[in-house]
């Protein structure tokens, strides 16, 4: 697929992938959103010796300012459900995303912006980085899984706060709320991404995909997140992983993965 709204670069197994709608603050119009599915299901996943994803806004001003706006005026209640189920599921992709995707957050992340944020595994915001889910001065809601990340993430109080004001806050708030991991100064958030998707690149891959499985079930609906534990534990005791990462610690050398 050639992207028109994204940019891609790939890198010592780090693809960062940056929305490329700087006009409209990179805002997520329909072609947009089509194009991070495309990335997550098939460009991405295809990728050999990958390590991980990072998701960055053009621009210095914003990470991205939200669904496309101008794209809401005409929906009709059939059309708008089954938008926001789309996306959802392009937000779930990522969710579940087998290798660690990380937000830089450069910028403004407001509505659907946050929500991409939240659907990453890792936030790291410059410091100049605001957060929202404004959707109730458009009389909407937050169709991206907002309302549910969000209180995952900050939990329920701050949760309904953000959600029924709209309020902005900033990335030093964010990070007391447990919203983002780590506040860098600004312009240094890829960077901060880059160190931390190394870092769980030197570990047993299939380990890592484990742990995204696992942490994702304690949230799924009529999922026992406990059973998932204990089944994904002992699907890895029989890997070359398990078995080298266990020799290394014995030998005292650096484990040596290779995924299998
Ligand atoms: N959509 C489209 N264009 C946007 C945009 C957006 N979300 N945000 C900004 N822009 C455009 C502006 O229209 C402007 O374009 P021009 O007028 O120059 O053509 C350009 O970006 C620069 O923006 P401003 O001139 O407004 O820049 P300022 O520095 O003055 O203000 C701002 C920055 C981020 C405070 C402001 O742009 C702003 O308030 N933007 C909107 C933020 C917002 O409300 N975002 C949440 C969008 S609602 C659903 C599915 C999904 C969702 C909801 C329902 N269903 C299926 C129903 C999710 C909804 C949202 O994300």
């Amino acid at each position: 697929m050639d992207y028109e709204n994204l940019k891609t670069r790939y890198d010592d197994g780090i693809l960062l992938v940056t929305i490329n709608r700087e006009k409209a603050l990179n805002a997520l119009n329909r072609q947009t959103m089509l194009e991070i599915r495309y990335l997550f299901e098939a460009h991405a996943a295809d990728l050999q010796g990958l390590k991980g994803v990072i998701l960055t806004g053009a621009g210095t001003k914003a990470f991205v300012a939200g669904a496309d706006i101008k794209e809401f005026t005409s929906m009709n209640q059939e059309s708008a459900t089954a938008f926001s189920k789309a996306g959802q599921d392009i937000f779930f992709l990522i969710e579940n995303f087998p290798k660690p995707v990380v937000a830089a957050v450069n910028g403004f992340a407001l509505g659907g912006g946050c929500e991409l944020a939240m659907a990453c595994h890792i936030r790291v915001a410059g410091e100049k980085a605001r957060f929202g889910q404004p959707e109730v001065n458009l009389g909407l809601i937050p169709g991206y899984g907002g309302t549910q990340r969000l209180t995952q993430l900050v939990g329920k109080a701050k949760s309904m706060e953000l959600n029924m004001t709209g309020d902005m806050i900033g990335a030093e708030e964010a990070l007391r709320l447990g919203l983002v991991n780590h506040v860098v100064p600004q312009g240094e958030e890829v960077a901060k991404a880059t160190e931390i998707i190394q870092k769980i690149g030197a570990k047993a891959p299939l380990a890592i995909a484990k742990v995204i499985q696992c942490v994702n079930a304690h949230f799924r609906e009529g999922k026992d997140a406990y059973v998932t534990e204990h089944q994904e534990f002992g699907a890895l005791i029989d890997t070359q992983d398990m078995k080298e990462g266990v020799a290394a610690f014995i030998e005292k050398r650096k484990a040596n993965f290779t995924g299998s």
